[in-house]
């Protein structure tokens, strides 16, 4: 209920037992002027993920949206995304919960060769080229879900699955918040604090871009969080797309 919440956030913190989505409701709020909003869910009904995919979101899971208005130019936005995957990667680590971060916005646990996904970030925004207008940061974490509750084509895990006992979601919420304030306030430390994380430097990837799939070595990430990729034609500098990981060859 709302009562496990009571944050103490650099935010004002808006709470639903259960609504659609806390993206599209933090757009509703973009709209209406507002910044420095989180929208906080126990269960969405309509979560989304990219690429208008479903994002499961049962009672049990932390279900946010970040709303700001940062001033930077439309180009750097990717940077609230993996600032957001460091943020929760932290808090996650100081739960006892071993999760790296898989290019550009999966937060991970290993279990020997498999990966399994823990959390889902979807960031939208707003704005002419130069600066943007508003930024949302959805943030979907499954913290106390049963995994059998999710679909199983993606592999899923959560945070209680993890720890083998409940998590108190006031304070990883409170400690995730606490770094993804710090980060988007310094945008120029992000990377190399993603880079700490990362799970997919060092090894062969295929990335589905809209120019079709691009395969090699993934080796660094740019600011605001492309991936360097070294192909067997060159290197690429990829902006956006859907990353596998390779076994190597
Ligand atoms: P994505 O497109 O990378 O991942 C979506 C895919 O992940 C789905 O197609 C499905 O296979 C799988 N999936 C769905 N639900 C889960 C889950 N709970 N755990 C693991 N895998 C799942 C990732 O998109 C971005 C998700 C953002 C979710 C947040 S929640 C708060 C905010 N509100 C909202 O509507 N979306 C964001």
């Amino acid at each position: 209920s709302a009562v496990e919440y009571g944050l103490d956030a650099p935010f004002s913190v808006e709470y639903h037992d259960s609504i659609p989505s806390t993206n599209a409701r933090a757009r509703d709020l973009a709209a209406e002027g507002e910044s420095d909003t989180v929208v906080l869910a126990d269960e969405q009904t309509g979560g989304r993920g990219r690429l208008d995919r479903d994002w499961h979101s049962p009672s049990g899971g932390i279900w946010l949206s970040v709303l700001f208005r940062p001033d930077v130019p439309m180009a750097h936005a990717p940077v609230f995304t993996l600032a957001a995957a460091v943020a929760v990667t932290r808090a996650a680590r100081e739960a006892g919960v071993e999760a790296g971060i898989k290019w550009p916005n999966d937060v991970l646990v290993r279990h020997g060769d498999e990966e399994r996904k823990l959390v889902g970030i979807l960031t939208e925004m707003e704005g002419e080229a130069d600066r943007v207008s508003w930024v949302v940061v959805g943030i979907g974490v499954n913290a106390n879900v049963d995994p059998a509750e999710l679909p199983d084509e993606a592999n899923p895990t959560s945070l209680s699955t993890e720890r083998g006992e409940p998590l108190d979601r006031r304070l990883f919420t409170q400690r995730l918040l606490e770094e993804f304030d710090a980060l988007r306030q310094d945008t120029g430390r992000v990377v190399e604090a993603w880079r700490e994380y990362a799970t997919t430097l060092g090894k062969r990837v295929r990335v589905e871009t809209p120019g079709g799939p691009i395969e090699g070595e993934a080796v660094d990430v740019q600011f605001p969080g492309a991936l360097v990729i070294e192909t067997a034609s060159g290197t690429e500098v990829v902006s956006a797309g859907d990353c596998e990981h390779l076994r190597p060859v």
